[in-house]
């Protein structure tokens, strides 16, 4: 009996470093091999069923890595491109990689490409970040916490974003 008690908690303990040593949440990552800066979701209002995320991705190596897909417990998350045909009509379409040439960086924003969750769980809101994890083919798995901020009213006209 005191033997399991005993394994019991070593394997508590365990998990607690594991937990400690695994990807660190912070707004910004900055990594030897990459960098991710100013992961944000603009919202415009308490009703939204959909929003969008925004960031940069910096990588640091010589070698190309691919973002393969995103995952997050707070909606269905997935990778959009936003396009504008030559008659004016925006749109996006789905996304399944994006390639983070090597010593280059990638531009996440309005109008171009962005995390798109949809199936809100619950409202977003101001302040209360939300964990996103993106998966690298090299790196593997990177949490990174989306910083939820009230988009400006400039932003609301370029971007309202339901689909
Ligand atoms: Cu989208």
């Amino acid at each position: 009996m005191f033997k399991k008690i005993k394994y019991n908690f070593i394997l508590i303990l365990a998990g607690i470093s594991l937990q400690m040593f695994s990807a660190s949440y912070a707004h910004e990552i900055d990594l030897e091999e990459i960098s991710i800066k100013h992961p944000i979701i603009p919202i415009f209002n308490s009703k939204m069923k959909t929003a969008a995320g925004y960031l940069t991705i910096v990588n640091k190596k010589n070698e190309a890595d691919e973002l393969i897909m995103v995952k997050t417990d707070f909606a269905k998350a997935m990778i959009h491109i936003s396009k504008i045909d030559k008659n004016g009509i925006a749109s996006m379409e789905h996304v399944n990689k994006v390639i983070i040439p090597g010593n280059s960086s990638v531009v996440f924003e309005q109008g171009s490409l962005h995390i798109m969750f949809t199936k809100l769980k619950e409202p977003l809101e101001e302040y209360n970040d939300q964990k996103v994890t993106l998966v690298f083919k090299n790196l593997g798995d990177i949490v990174v916490e989306f910083q939820v901020e009230q988009a400006t009213q400039k932003l609301n006209m370029k971007n309202n974003h339901d689909h």
